[in-house]
C-alpha cells in the first residue's frame, strides 16, 4: 500500500506516542514483608507515569534468581537495570557483564559490596545505618540508658540487617547499661519474627529483665508482638518495642500501644529513583555513588507528616 504523506505522518506520530520512552529491567528482592510489595507497586505505577517499559522480576528472596534476571535483562538489551539486591555479596561478575554490554546499573534500596564502584552508576536509598541510630537513640531516651535488649535481625548478609545493627550498636556504645542480650535472624518476615521471639521468651524466662525488643523491620516486630501476647506478655508496656519501616499494620500497633516507635522507610520511592535513571540515560553525567532518601522516627504521638 502506498501511503499519502499525511497518512504517513499521522502513523508516525501514533507510533511515537505509543512507544515507550525507555526499557528498564528491575530485579526485586521478593515480597517478604508489607514494605516490599508496597515498594514494588509504587515502582510499577511510577513506571507507567514515566512511560517506562518496566520488566519486573521477583527473585523470591534468592540471589541466584536475581543473577538470572539481570543476565536476561542484558540479553534483552534493556536501556538500564535497577537492582534491589537481596544480599551484599556475589555481584562483581554479573555487574561486569552489564558494564561490558554498556548497560548502566542502578541500585535501589539495598546495597552491594563491590570494590570497583564504577560497576554501578549510583545507589538510591534510605540510610539504614541512620535508621539503626534513630532506633537506638529513641530507646536510650525511653529507657534512660538502662536496657537489656533482644534483637530480631533481618536477612543475614543483607545491607539493612548489617547497617541497622551497626547504627544501633553505635548508639549503645555510649551507654554502658544498654546491651543486646539475645540476637537472631527472623529473615524480615512476620513468621520469622514470631519464631525468634518465641525462642527468646523461652530462653529468658518469659523476657525477665528484658526491657526492649529491637526488630530490623516491622513485620518481624509484628510477629514478636503475637508471640508475646500468646505468652501472656504485654508488648509496648512490659517491653519497649522499636523497629523500622512504619508500615500500616505498625501504625495500628503504635496506636493501640502494642508498639512504641518505628523508623519510617518510605516505600513510594519511584519518584526518587526514575528521574535519576532517566536523566543519566539522557546526559550520562557522573553521579555521586549514593542518593539518600530521608528517614524519620515515629511514635504513636508523632504521626506521619
Ligand atoms: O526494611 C524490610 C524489607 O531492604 C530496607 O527489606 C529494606 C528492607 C525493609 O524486607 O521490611
Amino acid at each position: 500500500m502506498k501511503l499519502t504523506p499525511l497518512f504517513g505522518a499521522v502513523l508516525m506520530s501514533m507510533m511515537a506516542t505509543s512507544a515507550f520512552a525507555v526499557t528498564i529491567g528491575f530485579s526485586q528482592v521478593g515480597d517478604e514483608g508489607d514494605w516490599r510489595p508496597a515498594f514494588s507497586k509504587d515502582m510499577q505505577e511510577e513506571a507507567k507515569k514515566e512511560n517506562i517499559d518496566l520488566k519486573f522480576a521477583d527473585a523470591q528472596g534468592k540471589e541466584e534468581e536475581q543473577l538470572k534476571a539481570v543476565r536476561a535483562f542484558i540479553a534483552q538489551k534493556v536501556d538500564a537495570i535497577i537492582i534491589a539486591p537481596v544480599v551484599v555479596t556475589g555481584w562483581d561478575q554479573v555487574l561486569r557483564e552489564a558494564k561490558r554490554a554498556n548497560i548502566p546499573v542502578f541500585l535501589a534500596d539495598r546495597d552491594v559490596d563491590v570494590t570497583d564502584k564504577s560497576l554501578y552508576v549510583t545507589r538510591i536509598s534510605a540510610d539504614f545505618n541512620l535508621e539503626g541510630r534513630l532506633a537506638g537513640a529513641w530507646l536510650a531516651q525511653a529507657s534512660k540508658g538502662n536496657c537489656n535488649i533482644v534483637e530480631e535481625q533481618g536477612t543475614t548478609g543483607s545491607a539493612p540487617a548489617i547497617e541497622r545493627k551497626k547504627g544501633f550498636e553505635a548508639v549503645l556504645a555510649d551507654f554502658p547499661n544498654m546491651k543486646i542480650v539475645k540476637t537472631q535472624s527472623g529473615d524480615f518476615t512476620t513468621e520469622g519474627g514470631k519464631k525468634v521471639m518465641e525462642a527468646f521468651i523461652k530462653s529468658t524466662d518469659n523476657l525477665k529483665d528484658i526491657c526492649a525488643s529491637f526488630a530490623h523491620n516491622d513485620n518481624m516486630q509484628l510477629g514478636a508482638i503475637q508471640a508475646m501476647k500468646e505468652a501472656g506478655l504485654k508488648p509496648g508496656k512490659d517491653v519497649l518495642m522499636v523497629s523500622v519501616d512504619y508500615v500500616p499494620a505498625m501504625k495500628e500497633a503504635l496506636a493501640k500501644g502494642d508498639a512504641n516507635a518505628s523508623v519510617e522507610l518510605r516505600s513510594a520511592i519511584g519518584k526518587y529513583i526514575y528521574p535519576v535513571v532517566l536523566n543519566y540515560l539522557k546526559d550520562k553525567k557522573e553521579l555521586p555513588k549514593w542518593v539518600v532518601i530521608p528517614s524519620d522516627l515515629h511514635t504513636a504521638a508523632t504521626p506521619a507528616y
